[in-house]
């Protein structure tokens, strides 16, 4: 039996080989490439690979993504191993345009992060530059210069090209007909880099690839030397390695001295005119393209992206074809070729759904809107239900359909649903930033960014004194929650700053069955899988840009959002919350002690502080009333 699997083994690599060969000999064989430098209405000039169909007898949309990443392989005969957003696209055929952006790689210029938009409407004429107008001057000279063409262009990315895509669609050029942002960065305070303001320190040794620019076009990474900062000794631990660095100071001086980035973050600990005007959510306005997000409801990077990316398109062009599609994915998963189940850390979310997205509705959506192809009726909003594992159609999102869910804190670890409990009920924990609670039940070396802990296994959180956890009985029936999160929490310190992280878990059936990608020692009867998480630095309970202290032992609200969610808890399954103030190294420390700012503080500012979460706290999920009031007023 074992030569039997060994040898189906060896065929489907071989498959997969073959499926991989066969793409990067496809690409060769149906396309030639061209690689030009496009000058932008300033002059500079961006580096860009074009595509083309070898095939004459019919014309051909541009399918286009603008990337900090680079476009390699550079040189006309040099070509990549695949072309597109999936192998549909590539077999498709579209003229293919990959470009490097404003002061990356091979492109002239200088690089910014997030390039602050300049608003105006008047595109065509503006004379100083955003991502905008460089994508608005880049569409207008493909479709002048590039023979073939249909006069039409697509533009997608994911993660930073997916902000790219995003901050394409103002003002967009005539010929542009359909953006597909994935996983696109909408505002670095909320996220990547920080999450309502706590810096995520798991990206620490990301820095370097957005902190230095390079002094003239290169095909080689200007900053792998201080990238190499970090590598100059394996860390098998990362949890020991950040602990050991002691404050972010510290960072700043053993890492990041000359980063420019570095410096803008430590210099901007606060949502100031620095942040709000590399905020894209504002200029997403009059859009008349189709526009379909793209996100993964496990994606540790850049989940608040999409959801608002989508979310504000919708208010403020309620007449464009905006969609959004939510799966059970990591970061850029649904990219991936189809590896047949979809498995996200311990978890395994069912099989061919990469196959499915690509094939069903990322191909539609491009061959509708600049092909004419297809009926072009896609679901206003397609978002997979992780705990039933299935997708579902909505025709608004947040859903109106499904009811709104409150759960209440009691004594003895009870949570309750849609019941109030003792609101003059206390509980209390002992926060230390010397011991801060591990977010991960693995251990981990140096990450780039986090990835797999956004299912991860809460049960070593919930057996610790400074996690507080609620659950359910097991529920005698499946319990659905879909839409915006709210945590309300009532709380008091006897420090004068702190972190919140709320998490909403599924506690699994003790006779739970195992999945087979996960070794034994994965038990998943009693799993209590996170579903949804957020942090809150709380001293920007009142205002990201006017930070407060706390008062030592004065009850004081602190609410905030989650990210959305769509999960049925089943039948025998429990619902859980946990709440406590520390997550490293996923994020860093807040000293408890108010400073004005974290990224200065010094090791004796760090102290503990006994924390208190009263009876009288929420979480609301579905139907809620939306915090982002907050945040629109921000955003103005
Ligand atoms: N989420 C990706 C990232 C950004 C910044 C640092 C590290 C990763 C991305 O948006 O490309």
């Amino acid at each position: 039996m074992n030569r039997l699997i060994f040898l189906m083994a060896i065929l489907s690599l071989n498959g997969i080989a073959s499926a991989r060969v066969h793409d990067s000999v496809f690409v060769k064989q149906n396309y030639d490439k061209l690689e030009v430098q496009i000058p932008m209405r300033d002059g500079v000039k961006l580096f860009t690979s074009i595509y083309i169909p070898k095939d004459k007898s019919r014309t051909y949309p541009f399918l286009m993504q603008r990337t900090c990443y680079s476009v390699a392989p550079y040189g006309k005969d040099r070509y990549r191993r695949t072309l597109g957003p999936s192998k549909y696209a590539l077999y498709d055929k579209y003229i293919f345009v990959y470009q490097d952006v404003r002061g990356r790689w091979m492109s002239e210029g200088v690089f910014d992060n997030m390039t602050p938009n300049i608003p105006g409407n008047d595109r065509k004429n503006k004379t100083a530059t955003d991502e905008a107008s460089d994508t608005w001057d880049t569409i207008d000279w493909l479709v002048k210069n590039i023979k073939g063409n249909n006069g039409k262009a697509g533009q997608w990315g994911i993660s930073y090209p997916g902000y790219y895509t995003a901050a394409g669609i103002p003002d967009a050029h005539p010929a542009l007909k359909a953006s597909s942002p994935q996983a696109p960065i909408a505002d670095f305070f909320f996220d990547d880099f920080h999450h309502n303001g706590a810096f995520l320190q798991s990206y620490l040794a990301a820095f370097a690839v957005f902190g230095y620019q390079h002094d003239k076009p290169t095909d080689r990474a200007w900053y792998d030397d201080q990238l190499n900062r970090f590598r100059s000794k394996p860390v098998a631990d990362g949890y020991d390695f950040n602990l050991a660095m002691g404050p972010l100071k510290n960072a700043t001086e053993t890492y990041h001295h000359d980063n420019f980035f570095w410096k803008q973050i430590v210099d901007h600990p606060n949502y100031d005119e620095f942040w709000k005007k590399r905020n894209i959510l504002p200029h997403l306005k009059n859009v008349h393209h189709a526009v379909m997000t793209v996100g993964g409801w496990f994606d540790a990077e850049d989940l608040y992206g999409p959801l608002n990316i989508y979310k504000s398109i919708e208010k403020s062009s309620p007449a464009a074809h905006n969609v959004i599609v939510m799966g059970p994915w990591a970061h850029g998963q649904w990219s991936r070729p189809e590896q047949g189940a979809t498995i996200h850390n311990h978890i395994d979310f069912g099989d061919s759904i990469n196959t499915f997205y690509q094939r069903e509705v990322e191909r539609q959506f491009f061959a509708h809107y600049l092909k004419g192809q297809g009926a072009g009726n896609f679901p206003e909003a397609l978002m997979f239900d992780t705990g039933k594992k299935e997708w579902r159609k909505f025709d608004a999102w947040p859903p109106k359909e499904i009811p709104p869910v409150r759960l209440y804190f009691g004594e003895h670890g009870q949570l309750s649903i849609n019941k109030p409990l003792n609101e003059k009920a206390v509980f209390e924990y002992v926060s230390d930033p010397e011991k801060p609670v591990p977010y991960t039940s693995q251990t981990e070396g140096l990450v780039f960014t986090p990835r797999s802990f956004m299912s991860d296994d809460q049960r070593a959180a919930s057996r610790r004194p400074d996690v507080l956890t609620f659950q359910t009985a097991p529920l005698t029936e499946e319990v659905l929650v879909g839409g915006e999160i709210m945590a309300r929490l009532k709380v008091a310190m006897s420090g004068t700053d702190a972190d919140f992280i709320v998490k909403v878990i599924d506690v699994y059936p003790p006779d739970h069955p195992q999945y087979k990608h996960n070794p034994s020692n994965i038990v998943m009867g009693g799993y209590q899988q996170l579903v949804r998480h957020e942090v809150f630095r709380g001293r920007f309970r009142n205002s990201f840009e006017k930070p407060a202290p706390f008062k030592p032992q004065e009850p004081t609200d602190v609410n905030f959002r989650l990210q959305d969610i769509l999960h049925t808890f089943k039948k025998g399954h429990r619902v859980m919350i946990q709440i406590h103030s520390t997550w490293f190294p996923y994020i860093d420390r807040n000293p408890q002690k108010y400073v004005d700012n974290i990224y200065k503080a010094e090791a004796s500012d760090f102290i503990k502080s006994t924390i208190q979460v009263f009876g009288s706290s929420v979480v609301e999920i579905g139907g809620g009333e939306k915090l982002d009031t907050k945040l629109e007023l921000l955003q103005k």
